[in-house]
């Protein structure tokens, strides 16, 4: 990075000169922030072309993360965190009239994922740098990330993301890397030498175009790559011969629909849609990204058989699952491998991570659509499952109902999760009770036949983005007690536990959270016109929306909270504020419900003199990475309250942690790895275990009637819901209403009522003794070093990648 402040100022109004031919003051804001960007584009550039040199010349094995999702957030402040010049730009700004923060503004956040899985993925590609693991992402370049959200008379309203409207400043067009992927047409085999030969006719192609974006390490000179893909038309070739066939408007239907692959990202989260072109979508970026694998592999070797000791493809949940026939095709079509060669290399290059337990989101597509629409594909996925189920049955002879729950291929259905497990050697769950859930439960059988692929790898979070970046005040305590060592190590945070009962240290920490508190309040007042007491408990609850994440059992203690204190206006609780963001999937009913129901609620709350300001309701829109930068520095309390066994991990509990707040929560995901690092006294936890969840599953023995006749808070609560109490339509909630009722309360709302509402009590209490609770704050803080995506990706290189850091030299 460039150190001197004139050298900077130079060369930042000289860019402004040569990009936009203006002076600092015609200049727009825009205008600036571009040429800010390019300034630090030009430094990382130098060093990504030297990472990609020392890469390429040691040979190391490199890693490959697939992934449909990368939520990035912003990069031009972590760039400036990253390369230690933030102060020095600052200033040098300064001196110029222009202020820093004004032009980070006019960055869009790239929002192209939709929560806890496209965010890893992010964290996973920073920490991968900041180590200096060789690792790259690939992924799509939606033109439209993930929609963006407003409340409009209490319903969410989804307006598009046109995210690369003014230009995208870090990303870099490589035509010359563009690939071609095939879609549709049939194949033809026949023998020649006797060897069979594929021929693939009257496909569709299409162009997948590269853009680069540069991953920049933390304080060296790392520069790893993410490669999203572009889906453009094969102009020549193909409209020039339409047109000359007097299919000119077929062809241009046909450029449409080409771009329609990388326009949109899908909205559900944790949710499966068997739509054709989300299966395009896969299969365009997978094809891509493997063949430009294999065109780098090649420039250095003639055997593909060292490709897994030179490579590892990772895939994020089962959306690239398609990699494991599309690498077969590769090594057996075009390189000219046997099966069996051919099987033995992508099993040993593959390796999966499952996400998720939720039975809505297993992908399991139609035979017809799947063979249609990618028909090399369907007759090497055949053949994987007639192997694959010789080998079970082999195992388990006769045993035909375990069989058929491990075919790959099943009851007209390809089963991507299986396709997943027999074509990698490692398959690895998020979180400790989640990976045993899939060893136990759900990949039972597999689990049984392949008994060393899995392991558990805890999900983690960058410290640098949510402490450092996010909470730079914190951070500047944090250093001065134990110094910086935590930011390249984050177990070293472990040394501010000392200072957890140091009153100095304490106040400083809770001045630090108040100035948290009152930047967003001052945002909350803006954005919804509603105060907030910024000595009042901030209370969080932001995520996905989703049933199972159970937003609802928040809402109704609340509404129960609000009923009491209308009875008892001088009911002794510390004033709260609830605070809720997150999106709905555009067609989610009962999710869109919830959020009106918030907003509903919100109104009557937040206008009600009887109850002295005690309690407040916020629900802020577009719930964003950005955003999250925000809320996480200012929260008390971390809402952490899904139904056990349903959160496979959960990352946004870390970064509360990360930032001081204590967690309520359930015993799913990684809450219970939180609840062991910090102990009893530093957590709320409540409700039903996962065992006790799956054993109402299995032997039944829920009625939620009969907890709603017999607990009266409940009853006043879920009859508030169609009594016409919200100030909204009667019959508004019905559904919701009849969804915990009529349909038994699929995710025990009313079972866990009771002890939620009694942890809350308990988290009211310990409210009150301020020095008390700061010292658990610290307790937090300083046992988040495990939460690290550094921890995490280093398990991943050691235990499934078998890669080492790198360290990139000068050049
Ligand atoms: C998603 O965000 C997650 C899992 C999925 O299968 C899909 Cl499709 C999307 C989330 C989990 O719900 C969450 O518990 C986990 O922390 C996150 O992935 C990252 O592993």
């Amino acid at each position: 990075m460039l150190m001197d402040k004139d050298e900077f100022k130079t060369i930042f109004v000289n860019n402004l000169q040569t990009m936009f031919g203006k002076g600092i003051e015609e200049a727009s804001i825009n205008n600036k922030y571009m040429a800010l960007s390019r300034v630090i584009r030009d430094c990382i550039s130098k060093n990504w072309m030297e990472t990609n040199k020392q890469y390429s010349e040691t040979g190391v094995k490199q890693v490959y993360y697939f992934s449909m999702e990368f939520l990035l957030g912003k990069a031009l402040d972590m760039h400036l965190v990253n390369g230690g010049v933030k102060e020095i730009y600052r200033e040098a700004l300064e001196e110029i009239g222009i202020d820093l923060e004004e032009l980070e503004k006019q960055e869009s956040d790239p929002g192209l994922g939709n929560g806890g899985l496209g965010r890893l993925a992010a964290c996973f590609m920073e920490s991968m740098a900041a180590v200096g693991i060789p690792g790259h992402g690939c992924g799509i370049r939606y033109t439209y990330g993930l929609f963006e959200q407003k409340i409009v008379d209490h319903n969410q309203v989804e307006l598009p993301d046109n995210w690369l409207q003014d230009g995208y400043a870090w990303e870099f067009r490589k035509a010359d890397k563009a690939v071609e992927v095939k879609f549709g047409g049939t194949i033809k085999s026949n023998q020649q030498g006797g060897r069979w030969v594929f021929t693939h006719e009257n496909y569709e192609a299409v162009l997948a175009v590269p853009y680069d974006v540069p991953i920049a390490g933390y304080h060296n000179k790392t520069v790893n790559t993410l490669r999203l893909w572009n889906a453009e038309s094969l102009h020549d070739s193909f409209d020039f011969a339409s047109f000359n066939r007097g299919e000119y408007l077929e062809a241009k239907e046909y450029r449409s629909s080409v771009g329609l692959i990388s326009k949109i990202l899908y909205p559900q989260d944790n949710f499966y849609e068997g739509r054709l072109l989300r299966l395009k979508q896969q299969y365009f970026f997978v094809s891509a990204g493997l063949q430009s694998i294999i065109r780098r592999y090649k420039k250095k070797h003639t055997s593909m058989k060292q490709l897994s000791k030179k490579v590892a493809v990772h895939i994020n949940d089962t959306h690239p699952a398609i990699a494991v026939p599309e690498l077969m095709r590769l090594l057996m079509d075009q390189e000219g491998l046997s099966w069996d060669d051919a099987w033995k290399i992508t099993t040993e290059t593959i390796s999966y991570t499952n996400h998720t337990i939720m039975p809505e989101a297993l992908e399991t597509w139609p035979v017809e659509m799947f063979k249609s629409l990618l028909p090399r594909m369907y007759m090497i996925v055949h053949e994987i499952n007639e192997r694959v189920c010789r080998s079970f049955w082999d195992a388990y002879p006769g045993d035909w109902e375990r069989i058929r729950g491990m075919a790959v291929i099943a009851d007209n259905m390809v089963h991507m999760a299986r396709l997943a497990v027999v074509g990698s050697h490692s398959v690895n769950g998020v979180a400790q009770i989640h990976t045993d859930i899939l060893k136990e439960h759900i990949m039972s059988s597999f689990h049984n036949f392949y008994p060393k692929k899995f392991n558990n790898k805890t999900n983690g979070i960058t410290h640098r983005r949510w402490l450092l970046k996010a909470n730079p005040e914190l951070a500047a305590i944090i250093t001065d007690c134990i110094g910086a060592n935590w930011i390249t190590d984050p177990q070293n945070l472990d040394e501010f536990e000392r200072f957890a009962t140091d009153k100095v240290i304490q106040e400083k920490v809770q001045k630090v959270k108040h100035k948290n508190k009152k930047a967003l309040a001052k945002y909350i007042k803006e954005k919804t016109g509603v105060t907030v007491d910024t000595r009042s408990i901030f209370d969080v609850h932001i995520k996905r929306i989703h049933s199972y994440k159970r937003q609802i059992l928040n809402i109704f203690h609340i509404m129960d909270l609000y009923n009491r204190l209308k009875e008892n206006p001088s009911l002794s609780i510390t004033p709260r504020t609830f605070i809720f963001a997150g999106k709905a999937a555009p067609g989610y009913y009962i999710a869109k419900q919830t959020i009106k129901l918030i907003s509903v609620l919100a109104s009557l709350i937040n206008k009600d003199k009887d109850i002295k300001g005690k309690l407040k309701v916020i629900f802020l829109e577009n719930y964003s990475v950005s955003l999250g930068e925000l809320l996480f520095p200012a929260a008390d309390v971390s809402e952490q309250i899904s139904t056990a066994s349903k959160e496979a991990s959960g990352t946004g509990n870390m970064k509360f942690m990360l930032n001081g707040a204590v967690t309520i929560g359930t015993l799913d995901g990684a809450n219970v790895e939180i609840h062991e690092a910090v102990g009893d006294d530093n957590i709320f936890i409540f409700g039903l275990t996962s065992q006790q969840v799956f054993d109402y599953y299995i032997h039944g023995g829920y009625n939620a009637w009969q907890l709603y006749s017999s607990d009266i808070r409940l009853k006043t609560v879920l009859e508030q819901l169609v009594n016409g109490f919200l100030p909204y339509q009667k019959e508004e909630f019905r559904p919701l209403y009849n969804s915990l009722l009529a349909d038994n309360d699929e995710f025990f709302v009313l079972r866990d009522f009771d002890a939620y509402a009694k942890a809350q009590v308990e988290l009211d209490k310990r409210y009150k003794q301020k020095n008390k609770w700061t010292e658990m704050s610290i307790h937090n803080i300083a046992q988040a070093g495990i939460f690290s995506s550094d921890r995490t990706i280093c398990e991943y290189a050691n235990e499934i990648w078998h890669t080492k850091p790198v360290v990139i030299t000068k050049p």
